[in-house]
């Protein structure tokens, strides 16, 4: 059994047990380093970036703050080799893993001095990850946008907190005071944030991107992919509309991967309102408005409204009830 006994902040050099998610083409040294300076972890994707990306947003964090940040490694890419070396000869403070299983990587990154966070989606990899010496994991359910498990937020969390000994930061459906007092309630010992950093200042996300945020409705919340066995949570659009109808037709699964290539990429830097794939938590649909990344992470624990929280959950409703 793992024996940290401190907190998230304390293990990661930062003031508040938040992380920001490392989200393809929209996770960049701009946002990553936004909120690290705001006391959060900022986290650059890697996505499907070559390594040369890579380097050049780890140099310009580096640049603007000395504060940790972390890398986010994103396992089905096709650069995961040369980005996991460049992680490693960089002593990037903390790598996150996604999408896939980090086995391969975890002791070079140990050794090299780095805590390793991989993101898991079910209690399989978790408990094989502690035993590879992950510092900590971050459980993602499947309310979360981009590539996602079977699994909800509300079972995942409190099943790898009773699976496992090592901290869990919670991830997917958290976006403000109340879900984040819910993620604690749950075990966790922080939470990851993604889709509402999106509308961040300081995240420079086609302004399209950020539109199609602020106007979703609970229902343009859609899953695509689910037969290529990496299904991918996204916003309503065009491109979905096509591809939930390739889904049923001969050769699914490679006509649905060529129509998903660049389509993230199209869809943040560029805006492409008919061949961009905007992905997005289910949150979207409750998220209103661009602030600050300072702004975002201090509603996101405010004090007064966590304890007001707390206070009606354990007097309040459940007693009254
Ligand atoms: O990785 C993510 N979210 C992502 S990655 C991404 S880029 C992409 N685009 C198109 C297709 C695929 C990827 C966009 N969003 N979140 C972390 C996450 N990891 N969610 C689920 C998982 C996961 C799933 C299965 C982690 C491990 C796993 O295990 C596989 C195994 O081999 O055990």
């Amino acid at each position: 059994m793992h024996k940290y006994g401190g907190t998230i902040c304390d293990m990661l050099g930062i003031d508040y047990p938040l992380i920001q998610g490392g989200m393809a083409w929209v996770s960049n040294a701009s946002l990553a380093a936004a909120v690290s300076m705001a006391g959060g972890l900022g986290v650059i994707a890697a996505g499907n970036a070559p390594p040369e990306w890579v380097a050049e947003q780890i140099r310009k964090v580096r640049e603007k703050t000395d504060k940790p940040f972390g890398v986010n490694v994103m396992l089905l890419s096709p650069y995961v080799e040369d980005v996991a070396r460049i992680v490693t000869e960089e002593r990037v403070p903390i790598v996150i893993t996604g999408a896939g299983n980090p086995s391969s990587y975890v002791r070079t990154w140990k050794e090299a001095g780095c805590i390793v966070a991989p993101v898991v989606a079910s209690r399989a990899l978790a408990m094989m990850m502690q035993r590879m010496g992950a510092d900590f994991l971050i459980a993602e359910g499947c309310e979360a946008g981009g590539h996602i498990g079977e699994l909800t937020t509300m079972v995942l969390v409190p099943d790898i907190v009773r699976s496992v000994g090592i901290p869990v930061v919670a991830a997917g459906g958290i976006f403000d005071a109340d879900t984040v007092a819910a993620a604690f309630c749950l075990g966790a010992k922080g939470v990851q944030v993604g889709t509402r950093f999106i509308l961040a200042e300081e995240c420079t996300a086609h302004e399209e991107y950020k539109n199609r945020i602020i106007k979703a409705k609970d229902i343009d919340s859609k899953v695509t992919g689910r037969i290529t066995g990496h299904p991918v949570r996204v916003l309503r659009s065009p491109l979905v509309r096509v591809m939930a109808r390739v889904e049923y037709e001969e050769n699914a699964v490679e006509k649905l991967e060529e129509l998903g290539v660049g389509s993230l990429q199209n869809a943040v830097l560029y805006g492409d309102k008919d061949n961009g794939s905007f992905m997005a938590g289910q949150c979207a649909c409750m998220l209103d408005r661009v602030q600050t990344a300072a702004e975002i992470i201090r509603e996101l624990f405010d004090e007064e409204r966590l304890k007001s929280i707390c206070n009606q959950v354990f007097c309040g409703r459940l007693l009254e009830g």
